[in-house]
C-alpha cells in the first residue's frame, strides 16, 4: 500500500521539490493550495500536466492554514500517514510589515494541524518547517540543536512558537511531530524577492536591458544550501525511529556580497566597487554602467547578521549530508535564469 502524504505549501519552492521526491518514492501526495486571484501553480505545473500523475497520485485541495475548518476537514478526509507543514509567510522582511498575519499563519498554523491530529485521533507523523531564524542574533560560530534561541523578527518569533508547540504536543500527547531546523536553501525555484534569486534575476535584467537593481545589507552572512538536498532531509527525519528536532545545514557561510561576486565570476563580468557613506555601487568595468547599488529600504529593522549551522546530528543519525556545493548552487541558479528565454 502506498503511503499518503499531505504537503501544506505544495506550490512553494520546497513543496514542489518535495512533491516530486515523494511521488518518486511511490507516495500518494495531497497538497493544499490557497485560493488567489491568479492561479499560482507554476512550480508544480509539470506534475499537474502529467496525466499519469495528476488525479491518480497527486491531489490538490483548496485550503488555508489560517482557517481551522479547512485544516480539520482536509485532515479528516485525507487521513495522511505523513504531514509536511511547509505553508508559511516565509519572508523575514515582510514579517515586519504583516506581523499579525505572520503569527497567525506561521505560529498558529502548526497548532491547527496538531489540534486536528489530536482531536481526530490520527496516527499521522508531522514534519514542521522550522528555521535557523529561531537562532536569530546569536553570537555562536556554529549553531546546532543545543544552541539558544534569539529570534529578532516577527517571522523568527512565530517560528519559535511553532517549534515549541510541536515539542509540547509531542511530549504531552505522544504525537509523532518533528522540527527540521533548516538553514537557508535556494534553487532556481526560489521566490523572486529572496536575495539570491533577486541577484540572479537582477543580473539577467542588467545584461539584457542595462537596468540596475538594488540590494540591502551586503554584509549579512548565510549558510546557503540547495533545496533539493534539504527536502530529502525532511523525509529522512520523518522516517527516523522517534520524533525529534534536527539541524540541516551545509556548515559553510557566505556574505550576500560573496554571492553577488560569485555570480559576476560565472557571468564573466568585471566590476568596480565604489562606496560612499550610505551606499555601495557596483559598476561594469567594460562600459562604466551601474549594475547594482545598495538602498536602505531593503534593510530590516532588526537583522540576523550571521548564520552557520552544524548538522553533525543529521549526518550521524540520518546519514544526511548536502551534496550540492555553494558554487554549484550559484551556477545552477544563473544557468536556469538565462535559459528562460531559450
Ligand atoms: P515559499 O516558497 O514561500 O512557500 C510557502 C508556501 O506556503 C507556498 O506554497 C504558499 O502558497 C503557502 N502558503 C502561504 N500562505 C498560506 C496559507 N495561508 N495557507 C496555506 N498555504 C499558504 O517557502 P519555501 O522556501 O518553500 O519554505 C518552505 C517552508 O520552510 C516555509 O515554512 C519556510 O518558512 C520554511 N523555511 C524555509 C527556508 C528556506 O531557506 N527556504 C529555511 C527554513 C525554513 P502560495 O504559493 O499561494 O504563496
Ligand atoms: O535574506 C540580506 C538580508 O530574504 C538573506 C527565508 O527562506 O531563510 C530565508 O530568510 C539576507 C538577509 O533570506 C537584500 O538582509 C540584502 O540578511 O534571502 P533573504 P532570509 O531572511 O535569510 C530563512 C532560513 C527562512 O526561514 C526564511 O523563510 O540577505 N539582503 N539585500 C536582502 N534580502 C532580501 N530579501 N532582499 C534584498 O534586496
Amino acid at each position: 500500500m502506498s503511503k499518503i502524504a499531505l504537503i501544506t505549501g505544495i506550490s512553494g519552492q520546497d513543496g514542489s521539490y518535495l512533491a516530486e521526491f515523494l511521488l518518486r518514492k511511490k507516495y500518494i501526495v495531497h497538497g493544499i493550495l490557497r485560493r488567489s486571484s491568479l492561479v499560482k501553480t507554476d512550480r508544480i505545473d509539470h506534475l499537474i500536466n502529467n496525466k499519469k500523475i495528476y488525479k491518480k497520485k497527486l491531489f490538490l485541495h483548496y485550503g488555508d492554514l489560517t482557517d481551522d475548518n479547512s485544516v480539520n476537514r482536509l485532515l479528516s478526509e485525507i487521513k495522511p500517514n505523513e504531514i509536511y507543514n511547509l505553508a508559511a509567510q516565509s519572508h523575514v522582511k515582510v514579517s515586519f510589515e504583516v506581523p499579525m498575519y505572520t503569527a497567525n499563519l506561521d505560529a498558529l498554523g502548526p497548532l491547527r494541524i496538531l489540534e486536528g491530529v489530536k482531536s481526530l485521533k490520527l496516527k499521522s507523523k508531522i514534519y514542521q518547517a522550522s528555521t535557523s531564524e529561531i537562532f536569530g542574533d546569536n553570537k555562536k560560530k556554529f549553531m546546532n540543536e543545543k544552541t539558544n534561541f534569539f529570534p529578532v523578527s516577527p517571522y523568527g518569533i512565530a517560528k519559535l512558537y511553532a517549534y515549541e508547540i510541536i515539542r509540547a504536543y509531542r511530549n504531552g500527547y505522544k504525537i509523532f511531530a518533528s522540527n527540521g531546523i533548516l538553514f537557508n536553501h535556494e534553487s532556481p525555484r526560489r521566490g523572486e524577492t529572496f536575495v539570491t534569486k533577486k541577484i540572479t534575476s537582477g543580473l539577467k535584467r542588467y545584461l539584457e536591458e542595462k537596468k540596475y537593481f538594488e540590494l540591502g545589507n551586503l554584509k549579512a552572512k548565510r549558510d546557503w544550501g540547495h533545496a533539493k538536498d534539504y527536502i530529502e532531509g525532511m523525509w529522512k527525519l520523518l522516517q527516523y525511529k522517534k520524533p525529534t528536532d534536527m539541524v540541516f545545514a551545509t556548515g559553510q557561510t557566505h556574505s550576500v556580497e560573496e554571492f553577488l561576486i560569485e555570480c559576476f565570476k560565472i557571468l564573466k563580468i568585471k566590476f568596480k566597487k565604489k562606496t560612499d557613506k550610505q551606499t555601495t555601487y557596483f559598476y561594469d568595468k567594460k562600459n562604466n554602467k551601474l549594475i547594482c547599488k545598495t538602498n536602505k529600504r531593503y534593510y530590516r529593522p532588526n537583522e540576523v547578521h550571521y548564520l552557520r549551522g552544524n548538522a553533525k546530528l543529521a549526518r550521524k543519525t540520518l546519514n544526511w549530508k548536502p551534496k550540492i556545493t555553494f558554487k554549484s548552487l550559484v551556477r545552477e541558479m544563473i544557468d536556469a535564469e538565462f535559459k528562460k528565454n531559450n
